[in-house]
């Protein structure tokens, strides 16, 4: 409608204010990170919490070197991610969410400390026929410690009389660099069914020092026939080292739901390392195949073929980032980047099936273990 200058209409048009609500501002209530100090390599979660009018970006420069790392469209309101900080220093991650809303950034400050020069060792004490498979427990030891750095601190153990699985043997104090593992080749349950099975007897600070694997004697063979064997060594070794055994000693709290349908590992390295991989809430933990097997393996119909699931499935068993991330959360120094390419999308998953996944089982030895200042 027009008019002409100088006049004023009878009837001015009402106008409308448009009814587009000023989006909600970008903001960061909270972005921490899961320790604050410790050894380099240090692996941690960095964890957010932000609001404002979606869909947010998240761009996380995980080191604070200006860079963005890792970029998170649709970011979620909480989420976290794991990184490791390898260079001794201070390190400050830094967290920038955007949206309709606006940007905001926060920082968080974490500061890193020489190692030194002791690395993290496994010994391994041979007992019955375990020195046939010495080139398979060396590789299987190997793997472990390219994943963990650093050492523990000198000890020497008060080890009882017929201590862990060394029946007669006496009494004996034990130095122990980092950790001591007892292998024996022994009967268990006869082929197939449980291959092996272990766990650790001795800690200092809750942290694993003495431990022992069994294999079955009637599995051994046909496992290395089939190129398993330092992958299912491996595996046992692990469950020394504590995964699935001391998730809830020493005064952890790491597995929660345990005898439920649902447990599952809330570690915060493992959950931010469970999101790369597109999981959301805490890692799911095996709840079939009974005691040994249950509340202490990956969840097999989760992970399928991933090392440290209760049955030894697939092709090839990948060491996960979530299983690094977990001996993170149990006090190693570890660095993320040492873990195998690991994916649980469908296609992976099906390439890994196989018609004996579900034959054959890998459990742990609940010790009761002493726990030492
Ligand atoms: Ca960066
Ligand atoms: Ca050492
Ligand atoms: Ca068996
Ligand atoms: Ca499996
Ligand atoms: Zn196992």
């Amino acid at each position: 409608m027009m008019s002409a200058p100088g006049c004023i209409p009878d009837n001015p048009p009402v106008t409308v204010p448009p009814v587009t609500a000023s989006p909600q501002a970008s903001k960061i209530q909270s972005f921490t990170a899961s320790a604050s100090s410790g050894k380099a390599p240090l692996s941690i979660a960095l964890s957010w919490s932000v609001s404002g009018t979606g869909p947010l970006t998240c761009e996380l420069d995980t080191d604070g070197n200006g860079s963005v790392d890792i970029t998170i469209t649709d970011c979620p309101s909480a989420g976290s991610r794991p990184t490791t900080l390898v260079s001794v220093g201070t390190h400050a991650p830094v967290i920038r969410v955007s949206g309709p809303g606006g940007v905001a950034t926060r920082t968080t400050t974490i500061t890193t400390s020489a190692a030194g020069d002791d690395r993290f060792d496994i010994d391994i004490v041979p007992l019955e026929g375990a020195g046939a498979y010495q080139s398979e427990i060396d590789a299987a030891v190997a793997r472990w410690e390219a994943v963990i750095h650093n050492g523990l601190n000198d000890s020497v153990l008060k080890l009882p009389a017929d201590y862990c699985w060394s029946k007669g043997r006496p009494a004996e104090d034990l130095s122990v660099d980092d950790l001591a593992i007892e292998i024996k080749i022994a009967p268990d349950d006869g082929p197939g069914g449980r291959l092996g099975s272990a766990g650790f007897c001795y800690a200092t600070g809750g942290m694993p020092r003495y431990g022992a694997i069994n294999l079955d004697v009637d599995d051994v063979a046909r496992l290395r026939a089939s190129g398993r064997l330092v992958d299912a060594l491996t595996h046992e070794i692990g469950h020394v080292l504590g995964i699935g055994t001391a998730w809830n000693f020493g005064g952890r709290t790491l597995l929660v739901g345990a005898g439920t349908g649902d447990p599952r590992f809330s570690g915060p390295v493992a959950v931010a390392a469970w999101a790369t991989l597109g999981g959301s809430a805490a890692v799911p933990v095996e709840s079939e195949g009974g005691e040994g097997t249950a509340d202490a393996h990956w969840r097999e119909s989760t992970f399928d073929d991933e090392l440290m699931t209760g049955w030894l499935s697939g092709p090839v068993r990948p060491l996960s980032i979530v299983t690094v991330a977990s001996l993170a959360d149990l006090g190693y120094s570890v660095d993320l980047n040492g873990a195998d390419p690991f994916s649980t999308a469908p296609s992976m998953r099906a390439f890994g099936l196989n018609g004996e996944r579900h034959e054959e089982v890998a459990h742990v030895e609940l010790f009761n273990p002493q726990n030492r200042p």
